[in-house]
């Protein structure tokens, strides 16, 4: 018997239902590291990749960078009793590696560690269960230059880190999250150098996706090992729903090799503990093969606790035959008739939410999930004091009736986290994509919250949507 009841399916826009979740459900709200806290070399913290890239100049819109982001190493106090005004049981953060560990390995900074103990603890207090990610991309820029996610040692490196923080704070914490979206880091980072550290390099692609996942393996065999017998540790993966262009054939197999790059290749190793064998082909040659040892697969496959699911929109793909590599890549041009767009140009398209739980109920062995990360940008401002984000409202209703679908259909949805409770550097967009519950204004760090953080705060409260609350706005 299903434990909770969907009257009717949400609808884009129009909904005039209600849904309800079940009592225990995991009600949340998350951010990262580097997109919230500033303070980039206060208190003994070492340099990032991230503070690296935008600190060079040209890669971010505006020349913007995290060095003060919503200052949430000072102001994290306050961060908390939004929070609370939210009600929510949860909050899910990352840890500053470089806070931590200044130089990526060895010596510790207890001035670091010291930071994400208060915030545990002002969180507990609060009555907030903290899911903490260890790595939210901001990589310590000592071990890049030793290499970073080129080289296999990346994983003992990492592993070491999740020791010592488990060690620290696995007293504290009991969700843990080791990689947020390998698969956005390891492709913008280093096939096509949007990201930190700005690599481009095809020929060495499939050996940084091998790591990413071994360094995963690696970081749960360390959190088993140290934080303590009632840890949960599960992933947060952004796996989209890959679709054709057209209905050419051609489209419709560069579209599966898209997504053999983005989902099998994390998915089967992690779940099924191997590799696919088409996405295999395409990365054997470009460095897999060679990083690929006798043991990895098992160590990478070690059970988890929950599947961290980060959506947001799906993504088509076309075949380009004059540029063989660009058939690798999203057809971000590919515009749907009547589709509504989010701020970040993302197509909103609930299914795709239907489509990726119903895949892990059905091709995964329908593992527990959380949905660790789900939310739109929009073009949000203060006018007399309020914020009147309709579209996120609705946007979230429909995602959330999606997610109440797959529940009714089998899936082991425990939880949801909304992306973002604040505001904040938007990577390579800076500051000029707002996705938070609450506003942030940059100059003066005031937050303001959102009539979408009302909605939230109804909906954690009596754990029910009732449609239409987002044209009302
Ligand atoms: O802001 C990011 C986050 O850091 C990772 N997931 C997607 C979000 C929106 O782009």
């Amino acid at each position: 018997m299903p434990r909770f009841d969907v009257e009717t399916r949400a609808i884009w826009g129009y909904l005039d239902s209600v849904i309800r979740f079940p009592a225990d459900f995991t009600w949340g709200a998350a951010t990262a590291a580097y997109q919230i806290e500033g303070a980039w070399a206060e208190d003994g913290k070492g340099e990032s990749i991230w503070d690296r890239f935008c600190h060079g100049g040209g890669h971010v819109v505006g020349g913007d960078s995290g060095d003060r982001a919503c200052d949430h190493y000072h102001r994290w106090g306050e961060d908390i009793a939004l929070l609370r005004e939210l009600g929510v049981g949860a909050y899910r953060f990352s840890v500053a590696w470089t806070r931590v560990m200044p130089d990526g390995t060895g010596a510790v900074n207890q001035r670091g560690l010291d930071f994400y103990r208060r915030l545990c603890d002002a969180l507990l207090e609060a009555g907030i269960t903290p899911w903490l990610t260890l790595y939210h991309w901001d990589l310590p820029q000592a071990l890049q230059e030793r290499g970073g996610w080129a080289r296999r040692e990346i994983a003992d490196w990492f592993a070491e880190y999740a020791a010592v923080v488990a060690r620290a704070l696995g007293d504290r914490v009991r969700h843990w999250i080791p990689l947020n979206e390998p698969q956005v880091f390891a492709m913008l980072g280093h096939l096509i150098g949007h990201h930190a550290p700005g690599v481009i390099n095809p020929l060495g692609f499939g050996a940084v996706a091998h790591h990413a996942n071994l360094a995963h393996g690696r970081a749960v065999a360390a959190l088993r090992a140290e934080a303590g017998p009632g840890a949960r540790v599960g992933t947060a993966m952004q796996t989209p729903p890959i679709h054709p262009s057209t209905s050419s054939p051609e489209d419709a197999a560069a579209a599966r090799r898209f997504d053999g790059l983005m989902n099998r290749w994390y998915l089967d190793a992690v779940l099924r503990g191997r590799y696919p064998e088409d996405t295999l082909e395409l990365l054997g040659p470009l460095g897999a093969t060679a990083a690929i040892k006798a043991g990895d697969l098992e160590l990478i496959a070690a059970p988890l606790d929950f599947v961290g699911v980060n959506h947001y929109t799906r993504v088509f793909v076309r075949h380009e035959p004059a540029v063989p590599l660009v058939a690798l890549l999203p057809d971000e041009a590919r515009r749907v008739p009547g589709a509504q767009y989010t701020d970040m140009g993302w197509e909103v398209y609930p299914a795709g939410l239907g489509e990726v739980l119903g895949r892990l109920r059905d091709d995964y062995g329908n593992p527990e999930v959380v949905i660790t990360e789900n939310g739109c940008a929009s073009p949000d401002r203060v006018v007399g004091g309020e914020v009147a984000d309709a579209a996120r409202i609705a946007y979230l209703e429909a995602y959330l009736g999606e997610a109440a679908a797959a529940l009714a259909a089998g899936s082991r949805l425990t939880g949801y986290f909304q992306w973002s409770l604040l505001d904040n550097f938007e990577w390579a967009f800076g500051y000029g994509k707002r996705f938070g519950l609450v506003h942030v204004d940059y100059d003066t760090l005031r937050r303001t919250p959102k009539a979408s953080a009302r909605w939230y705060a109804a909906l954690v409260k009596s754990g029910e949507i009732r449609g239409g609350a987002g044209r009302g706005v």
